[in-house]
């Protein structure tokens, strides 16, 4: 097994086991008169076959005692009649029920549509996949936010930003003829945990896309999709109407500039009828925006919302700016420039905020943001691919990252206003935020690599995110364990150990990276590696010290009233808690204080003897998860196996130096000694400083 089959492998279930799914499963009824019903039986015909041996045969309608039947109810008279597809499953939810028909017992997935009624057979195919019974099923599902997106970092050269599982998996140059089998294979897997949209290529974004030789490629990738329910948007340059457009300006209240975006649209909705829309990043890093024009975010974003309004486009305008001074708190930013903005975009627009307010670290209080805008819709935007948590090689689960967030408490309508309610809605409906535009997006981890995200436990992180985006309220303990059954085995002895190990993973990378609300602490621009000395260079907000301003004095960014104010943002509950170093949750620390190294933690610990456990605590972990998975040897398949014991022993390597490295780095400020009983590090500090990765992956 070389991990290309992701959570969908359906190997058979042992034959002690397999009856009862038999016995429920003697026949399939999945009409096929759409390309989407087609895949949704063909799915069914090849999970069914591997789960059971054999695939039930097939029939036009149920006759036999154990049918299966899925379909809606134009597709199907027998679901018609039993009514199962009501209308508060909406455009994407389903039924799946066991009835009886004609005095048989019978399984029925009902939707109201071909989408629907696909989610639904790839949820039934789980309920084997992780052994649930079947004989009184009772399941009613529909998705909690509507855009449920994947946003690729892929440029036209098939390097991807950030992606550390090989190339893009676009390969534009053969396309649009050649379609390769994975791209119907990415399909299945995102459709199978409900995402319904990708963006395929970077928002650093290369005018070129828009030409029409890169619409017709798109257009192609858009047609293998669109039977599994996914649409295709396209991140756009502001510039496009310079560069490829022949303009002089890009600015959006010029007219010329206005018609050139407009049939622009027309031309890419006569290719792609069911295009999705743009994603914009503007006036960030470098990219051009409206601001170049003297001209605000919403000016941009209504421009170009208006050009895709006819054809029912959206735009997705990035909330992840940044000025070309550096400010005196960059995690403000975004928050001074874009509350000013509320109810200034236009309905079809979306603001997609990052969840944090910094960049993707490992730990970040949620973005200020959230809660903050009522009258637009809030797209959260989590990164899948592990930027900032070790690439691919260290084994970091993200759900319990996405559910910290999700399940933070903004208080933006007091208590209980989460920042799940923000992303679906449901904190705003009805009152100030009106559209009903709903949404999250997931930068992804997918590469040419065989195993698709660079390593077999990254592929979790694509999963749970698909989960969270269909339910934002879904426990990412439950996920892991669906995912872990899916994945490598239902047996206890296997699933027990793995779940506990995705459990801690991440916050074991906190500890060796970040511990105590530390953050931005990698190499320069790679992030590969610790960087706490690096410093200088174009912008201060680009260096370590900017963050941490560590001096002999103390360590932390003083982000309270009596600082940047940062806290401020926050609505008064929760800017009172963090104000306050002693009501801080201690995991935001020093995200929000500059403390004494002797200051007191909740352990009793100095400030400095803390932190060093936090690092060594996290070196701790991964060998305890290295252990864990050593014995599971034997009872996974030894392909898999020992690419993940290798992976482990890499990040052992990098936890070490991670920790050894920040160690030996701040301890020029604490002088103090280590805590007793634990190692100094095993080099100076200038052997860490030496060390260069001029190669690393994913850079640029
Ligand atoms: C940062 C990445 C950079 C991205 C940027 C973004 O380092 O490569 O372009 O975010 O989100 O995390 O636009």
């Amino acid at each position: 097994e070389d991990g290309y089959d992701l959570w969908l492998r359906y190997r058979p279930i042992p034959e002690s086991e397999a009856a009862p799914y038999r016995a429920r499963i003697a026949q399939l009824v999945a009409p096929a008169t759409t390309p989407s019903q087609q895949a949704t039986r063909d799915e069914l015909v090849r999970g069914l076959g591997g789960l059971l041996g054999t695939p039930p045969p097939l029939a036009d309608a149920a006759g036999v005692e154990g049918a299966l039947i899925v379909g809606t109810p134009a597709s199907s008279k027998q679901i018609a009649r039993l009514g199962l597809a009501t209308k508060d499953l909406g455009r994407e939810g389903y039924r799946i029920r066991s009835v009886e028909i004609d005095g048989r017992d019978a399984t029925v997935i009902a939707a109201n549509t071909d989408a629907g009624a696909m989610h639904g057979a790839f949820h039934f195919l789980r309920l084997l996949q992780t052994r649930q019974p079947m004989a009184s099923l009772d399941i009613r599902e529909a998705p909690r936010t509507q855009l449920r997106m994947l946003n690729h970092w892929d440029n036209l050269t098939r390097h991807v930003e950030r992606g550390y599982a090989g190339e893009s998996i676009w390969d534009w140059h053969k396309l649009p003829d050649y379609l390769s089998p994975r791209y119907t294979d990415y399909a299945r897997a995102n459709a199978s945990i409900g995402i319904n949209a990708t963006v395929l290529n970077n928002v650093n974004a290369s005018a070129q896309q828009l030409t029409p030789m890169y619409i017709e490629k798109a257009a192609a990738l858009a047609n293998v999709f669109r039977p599994y329910g996914i649409r295709v948007f396209l991140s756009a340059r502001f510039s496009a109407p310079v560069e490829i457009g022949g303009l002089k300006t890009a600015d959006p209240l010029d007219p010329q500039v206005r018609a050139w975006w407009k049939a622009k649209a027309d031309d890419i909705y006569k290719a792609i009828p069911d295009f999705g829309g743009f994603l914009v990043k503007a006036n960030s890093e470098g990219q051009p925006g409206p601001q170049d024009y003297g001209r605000t975010h919403a000016d941009g974003a209504n421009m170009m919302a208006d050009a895709v309004k006819p054809h029912g486009g959206i735009v997705i305008w990035r909330a992840f700016v940044y000025s070309h001074e550096t400010p005196d708190d960059r995690a403000k930013q975004a928050y001074n420039e874009f509350v000013p903005l509320d109810g200034k975009f236009r309905g079809n627009v979306m603001v997609q905020v990052k969840n944090g307010a910094i960049d993707f670290q490992p730990r970040e209080p949620f973005h200020p943001l959230f809660g903050a805008m009522p009258k637009t819709p809030l797209m959260m935007e989590f990164q899948i691919t592990k930027e900032y948590l070790g690439f691919a090689t260290h084994l970091a689960y993200l759900g319990p990252m996405f559910e910290e967030t999700l399940r933070a408490d903004t208080y933006a309508r007091g208590k209980g206003s989460t920042v799940a309610k923000v992303i679906d809605g449901e904190l705003h409906r009805g009152t100030l935020f009106k559209s009903g535009l709903t949404g999250m997006a997931g930068v992804a981890n997918i590469g040419s690599d065989r195993n698709w995200s660079g390593s077999h436990f990254d592929q979790a992180n694509w999963y749970v995110f698909g989960r969270l985006a269909w339910n934002p309220e879904l426990s990412s303990r439950d996920i892991a364990e669906e995912w872990t059954r899916m994945t490598f085995s239902n047996d206890a002895a296997v699933v027990q150990p793995i779940v506990a190990m995705m459990m801690g993973s991440r916050e074991a990378v906190v500890d060796y990276m970040t511990p105590l609300g530390l953050h931005h602490l990698m190499g320069r621009s790679h992030h590969y590696g610790p960087g706490p000395w690096v410093e200088g260079g174009p912008r201060a907000d680009w260096t370590s010290v900017y963050y941490h301003r560590a001096t002999k004095d103390g360590i932390g960014f003083d982000r309270t009233t009596r600082g940047s104010d940062a806290v401020s943002q926050y609505a008064k509950p929760v800017a009172a808690q963090f104000d306050d170093p002693a009501k801080t949750p201690e995991e935001f620390l020093l995200w929000f204080h500059h403390l004494p190294w002797d200051y007191t933690t909740k352990s009793g610990r100095t400030l400095w003897d803390e932190l060093v456990v936090h690092y060594s605590r996290g070196v701790d972990a991964v060998a305890d998860m290295r252990r864990t998975w050593d014995g599971l040897s034997g009872k996974i398949d030894p392909e898999r196996h020992a690419q993940v014991a290798t992976f482990l022993s890499i990040q052992q390597k990098e936890a070490q130096w991670w920790r050894d490295a920040s160690i030996a780095y701040f301890q020029t400020f604490s002088q103090r000694p280590l805590p007793e009983g634990y190692a100094p590090p095993a080099h100076p500090l200038d052997y860490y400083e030496s060390l260069e990765f001029p190669f690393a992956p994913g850079n640029g």
